[in-house]
């Protein structure tokens, strides 16, 4: 194992976790929205608290926006506020969730001038890829139905599929359409794009630039996630990860706090299957409703940094020459030899390598920002999330 550390720093010194805006608004669930001090008002200042994460983490270059939790007049000047603090725009999230509208969904909608409401808000989402220089373009539908009977499912999927493809035919040559599924919520009965299968077999048709999100939060319980991250890579279909932990549904709790082992799994798998690369995005979608949210993400970040770790460092000769000969026992140890290692010493030596605190939690604390904010900043912006 210790000849495999040199190449397993260099790894980690090549990751990157982009953040989500909404991460660092106020958020809540449908009963209570807690309030925190020094939350962002606008999206200027959710950056700000992003270029915080990425100083003490060094390894959050980007930030994903939602539209329109993140609108604003000018988005190149956005990208440029961005850049001045050393981070760039990621993902563009659309909505098509929040409006009176979408009661019976947006771009599946049994009625053409809704749809047409919704196709040109993503058309919108491109134009302001285009200004922020953002690659990919991020949609996930609350489309669905409640009741047996209440729309033809199949009508829908036509529907979904002629939206997806204008959506397609408008993204630039460097940019992506991905995909995310969720198998219920806010639909009860059918979900438009409820599955991997699902988002899989639309991206398939579309072409190279479409690709599948897997958010870890959206399965139901039990689902072998790793299974799906393997499967989508084999295809070359796995376009991005909305990290988050789940105890019984969408939780959107932080990244690894659930089940770290989980997160392992997957990463051995996408390390496995050669998707440890920028074509690859390492997204976190998640909300801290009663936690500190700066440290909660800077936790969240390390927690993938330690999954991350622990799957580069299983010893894939040992483990394939164990799977070969069929030794179910050895292969397992194998695997869980890596889990099993402390890497945060590993992970405190990277981070000095690169001039960071060894401990960037206990760092932020130090730094004095979580105060700053909290005297600057009255009236806090909500993430877009809960009443
Ligand atoms: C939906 C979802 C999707 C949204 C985000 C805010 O549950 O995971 O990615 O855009 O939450
Ligand atoms: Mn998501
Ligand atoms: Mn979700």
């Amino acid at each position: 194992m210790t000849d495999a550390l040199p190449a397993v720093k260099d790894a980690l010194r090549t990751q990157a976790v982009e953040t989500p805006s909404w991460a660092y608004g106020n958020s809540g669930t449908r009963f209570k929205v807690f309030a925190q001090p020094g939350v962002p008002r606008t999206p200027r200042e959710k950056l700000d608290d992003a270029a915080k994460v990425h100083e003490f983490t060094g390894v959050t270059p980007t930030v994903s926006l939602h539209i329109p939790w993140d609108r604003v007049e000018d988005y190149a000047a956005l990208a440029a506020y961005a850049g001045e603090r050393g981070l760039k725009l990621g993902a563009i999230n659309s909505n098509t969730f929040q409006d009176d509208d979408y009661r019976l969904g947006s771009i599946c909608h049994p009625d053409a001038k809704v749809r047409r409401k919704a196709l040109d808000h993503l058309l919108e989402c491109v134009d302001i890829m285009d200004a922020t220089g953002s690659r990919d373009l991020k949609l996930w539908f609350a489309d669905g139905t409640n009741y047996p009977g209440q729309d033809d499912i199949r009508a829908r999927q036509d529907r979904l599929a002629e939206a997806l493809s204008a959506v397609y035919g408008r993204l630039g040559d460097e940019q992506r359409m991905l995909l995310e599924y969720k198998f219920f919520e806010p639909a009860f009965y059918t979900t438009d794009v409820p599955d991997w299968g699902t988002a899989y077999a639309h991206c398939l048709t579309l072409g190279q630039k479409a690709r599948v999100v897997v958010d870890t939060g959206h399965h139901a319980p039990g689902t072998n996630i790793e299974f799906i991250v393997a499967t989508l890579l084999r295809a070359g279909k796995l376009g991005a990860f909305d990290f988050n932990s789940r105890f019984y549904a969408d939780d959107d709790l932080m990244a690894g706090a659930a089940d770290p082992f989980q997160l392992f799994r997957i990463m051995c798998e996408v390390i496995r299957g050669g998707g440890f690369t920028p074509d690859t995005a390492f997204m976190l979608d998640q909300c801290h409703n009663i936690e500190a949210k700066i440290p909660a993400v800077i936790r969240s970040v390390m927690n993938v940094q330690e999954a991350t770790a622990k799957a580069l460092l299983v010893d894939r000769e040992a483990l394939a020459a164990a799977q070969r000969s069929g030794d179910v026992l050895e292969a397992n140890a194998v695997l869980m030899d890596a889990y099993n290692t402390d890497v945060r010493p590993l992970l405190a030596e990277v981070r000095e390598d690169q001039g960071l605190d060894p401990d960037p939690v206990a760092a932020y604390h130090r730094s004095g920002w979580a105060r700053k904010i909290a005297d600057e900043r009255v009236g806090g912006q909500q993430a877009g999330w809960g009443a």
